[in-house]
């Protein structure tokens, strides 16, 4: 999706969110992906920066392309395996702070996709926060994206290759 659609998309879901700080949550540079075109689980990345004065909390996600959709995070476990987690609470969005939500780490979890993620879909995806309540991101899907730069070797940890005990993704 181009840029112009995508800052649309975006502030017409600013305006359908709750007045008091939506504004001031600013989302970069979103993407899905699943680990193969078989996969019943996938993920969505993204920034998400707030720039406002006011902390929030991101407390969780939704999508029509998963029958559930979490906020998950890696761990280490006591045997040196990374595994995903949970995360019921969410992630804290300091005031003039950001999430990062990237591969190894805090993203947004799709379990039991309704139908798989192509390259060049779109998948709206909406970010519920404390405060700013719901925030529409329409987040393109990109299978050929590289883990970013200055993350870890991420070769053993794509999702559908990963121990998923903690996730159950429905099969
Ligand atoms: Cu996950």
């Amino acid at each position: 999706m181009s840029f112009p659609m995508f800052r649309a998309a975006l502030l017409a879901a600013i305006a359908l969110a709750t007045p008091a700080l939506a504004a001031d949550i600013e989302i970069h540079d979103p993407y899905a992906r699943t680990s193969s075109a078989m996969a019943t689980s996938g993920a969505a990345f993204m920034v998400i920066h707030n720039h406002g004065t006011t902390p929030d909390r991101l407390i969780g996600a939704a999508s029509p392309v998963a029958e559930k959709v979490e906020l998950h995070t890696h761990k280490e476990n006591a045997q040196g395996v990374m595994q995903m987690i949970h995360v019921a609470e969410g992630f804290d969005l300091p005031a003039g702070g950001e999430i990062l939500m990237q591969r190894g780490g805090h993203h947004v979890m799709f379990l039991g996709l309704t139908a798989p993620l192509n390259q060049g879909d779109t998948v709206p995806v909406t970010l519920t926060f404390e405060k700013a309540g719901d925030v529409v991101v329409a987040v393109p899907v990109d299978l050929d994206r590289k883990p970013d730069h200055g993350t870890m070797n991420h070769g053993t940890m794509d999702h559908g290759k990963m121990d998923h005990g903690k996730a159950k993704t429905g099969g």
